[in-house]
């Protein structure tokens, strides 16, 4: 019986009152957003677990979507201990990385994270880096605001 007259109930009350708190919330949800912690998503990132040490590699596209410039300076993840920023050259047929304090990203621009290349360093794993793992990430700006990513553990790289 009280199914009856739940499922036969009014809910278009109900439901303006729902369209108004997203009506309220949107300005606060546009203005958390605009910060440069909101300009930066990571695209299609994943990790390569490196087998028998607790550490990986990840990749992925870092887009800026603002107008204006930011700056990462650091990245980190509570499934590992030590997250810097690595970039892989090879020289004389020797590989080398070295890390990177700061990476700048146009307005509008991008930075490729990539085997072989700009990557992030994943050192000290706490947990499984099992296939499919979703791994937890944020990268610091400038400002000192962070931008929450996540990698996914995986062979190679997502198709898209
Ligand atoms: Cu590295």
């Amino acid at each position: 019986m009280w199914l009856a007259i739940i499922a036969g109930m009014d809910l278009r009350p109900f439901r303006m009152a729902v369209l108004t708190l997203v009506a309220l919330a949107a300005p606060a949800l546009c203005a958390s957003s605009v910060g440069p912690a909101g300009c930066l998503r990571l695209e299609a990132g994943w990790a390569r677990a490196m087998p028998a040490m607790s550490m990986a590699a990840g990749y992925g596209v870092l887009r800026n979507r603002c107008r204006y410039p930011v700056v990462v300076v650091a990245a980190r993840s509570p499934d590992f201990g030590e997250v810097t920023l690595h970039e892989s050259t090879q020289k004389d047929g020797i590989s080398r990385m070295r890390e990177i304090g700061r990476l700048p990203l146009a307005a509008g621009g991008e930075a490729v994270f990539r085997p072989g290349g700009l990557h992030l360093m994943l050192m000290r794993a706490t947990g499984g880096l099992t296939e499919g793992a979703r791994l937890r990430l944020s990268f610091e700006l400038e400002d000192g605001s962070q931008a929450p990513a996540e990698l996914r553990v995986a062979r190679s790289a997502p198709q898209p």
